[in-house]
């Protein structure tokens, strides 16, 4: 298949993204305090075969390791997250050294290799002892979290081009607390409005407190989004799409982007907002990280989701054309947006190794037509800077363990061998094609200058 990437800006970023518990293991290592998803993953029936985050890819151990094949594949950025219980053990008071000095050679590796850090504070892993006082149920726990973005902002500030807050609050809130599939395990949906409220009230104090420290880094949050299908055009239809789109993107976009809960009917939002929380919610950022894998299918009538493109691993349906839809939507709705990153997209495929080899043509297909994708919503005036592909290398997969591979980079847990996949040797191949056709741009308008 042939690209066309036309409409993308010649300084694209491409990257590719992790995040701490899904990769560093070591969970009892230099002070490290216990997170929920440690304490998730032990409750029997939680996860497939109780597997938890404790040894994952060892990268905590294996760090200038990886650094080494990120800039062996041509990466221009990296996108990780911050382990809070690495940095606060109790989740308050002094900071770790021993875990901050593990990121500060983390950035540090990655400015030396040439490639650009892209940090995520909060990927889940909420210290345990804050859960105990009730987590993101508790408003006191948005204050702990501006504490500690303060404390990774002093640090790290200086160096890393961007830090987002929150990846994926939706998962945070929903799963976390509506449906119990993701840690602490609470099911009960009517607290999803209040700890949504919540979890964006700690996006805005730790922007506030960010700034005040006046680091280099941009700004942002990371959501994930669908984009909302109906199978016909009827009112039945029409109500659910916009329910799902309130749910979904508008509970956390509205705030965002205009002071404000949506107001659709059958949306619940949260009971206790209180003065001047929206206005620190709705502050200006630098970016917005959007994480994109499918769609939502609205249908009254039951009919079955097309899969053109066939499922993942993780069942999901393959709709490119979805992500197209998703930037323009929210560019309508919600302009003027930051400059967007992609900052997750990917397909997890049940990937074998032969001898060195991992063939996986599909993972390829796949990051060919969401490329396309990106540039396609440029063409419609979607401000979009970079793409980080999920994930740089097999890992553990929260309530599915192990069995997930979303790679590029193989990973072997019985010996801990990376092996590049045929999609990451494309994808060097590639990166190393667009940074020369940049350079060629370059020098062609510094002639037309001349
Ligand atoms: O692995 C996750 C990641 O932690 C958050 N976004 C979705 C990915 C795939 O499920």
């Amino acid at each position: 298949m042939n690209m066309d990437l036309s409409a993308l800006p010649k300084n694209f970023t491409w990257g590719a993204a992790t995040s701490a518990y899904q990769i560093e293991g070591a969970t009892q290592t230099d002070g490290r305090g216990v997170s929920i998803w440690d304490t998730f993953a032990m409750q029997p029936g939680k996860t497939i075969r109780g597997e938890s985050g404790a040894v994952a890819c060892d990268h905590y151990n294996r760090y200038e390791q990886d650094l080494d094949m990120m800039k062996s594949m041509g990466l221009q950025a990296y996108r990780f997250s911050v382990a809070w219980p690495r940095i606060q053990p109790s989740g308050r008071g002094a900071a770790n050294e021993k875990g901050l000095g593990f990121y500060d050679k983390l950035v540090d590796g990655l400015l030396e290799r040439g490639i650009d850090p892209h940090l995520t504070l909060y990927h889940w892993d909420l210290p345990q002892s804050l859960q105990d006082l009730g987590g993101w149920l508790n408003r006191d726990t948005a204050f702990a979290f501006a504490d500690y973005a303060e404390i990774v902002a002093r640090r790290l500030g200086d160096r890393v081009k961007t830090i987002a807050t929150h990846n994926e609050p939706w998962c945070t809130a929903y799963l976390g607390f509506g449906n119990g599939q993701f840690a602490p395990g609470l099911k009960d949906p009517a607290l999803v409005p209040q700890v949504a409220h919540h979890l964006l009230l700690s996006h805005g104090l730790a922007m506030s407190k960010m700034r005040a420290v006046n680091s280099q880094a941009q700004l942002g949050i990371v959501l994930n989004q669908c984009s909302v299908y109906t199978s016909s055009d009827t009112p039945e239809n029409r109500a659910e799409a916009a329910l799902q789109w309130a749910n979904f993107v508008q509970l956390y976009m509205h705030p965002l982007f205009k002071q404000a809960y949506p107001e659709v009917k059958g949306f619940v939002p949260p009971s206790n907002i209180e003065a001047g929380d929206m206005a620190l919610i709705g502050q200006k950022m630098d970016f917005l990280g959007v994480n994109y894998y499918t769609r939502i299918w609205c249908s009254k009538e039951g009919v079955p989701e097309p899969a053109p493109y066939g499922r993942t691993d993780m069942d999901w349906i393959i709709c490119p054309e979805g992500l197209t839809k998703l930037l323009v939507d929210i560019h309508k709705e919600y302009s003027p947006l930051p400059p967007i990153y992609i900052t997750e997209n990917g397909v997890a495929y049940p990937d074998k190794a032969a001898g060195n080899d991992v063939a996986d043509p599909k993972r390829i297909e796949f990051m060919k037509l969401h490329f396309e994708a990106v540039a396609k919503a440029a063409t419609q005036g979607v401000d979009v800077r970079g793409f980080f592909y999920w994930s740089l290398m097999d890992n553990y997969e929260w309530n599915s363990g192990y069995d997930k591979r979303f790679g590029i980079v193989h990973v072997d847990y019985a010996t801990q061998q990376r092996r590049l996949k045929d999609s990451a040797k494309w994808y060097r191949d590639f990166i190393a094609d667009q940074s020369q056709s940049a350079v060629q741009t370059e020098t062609a308008d510094e002639a037309i200058i001349a």
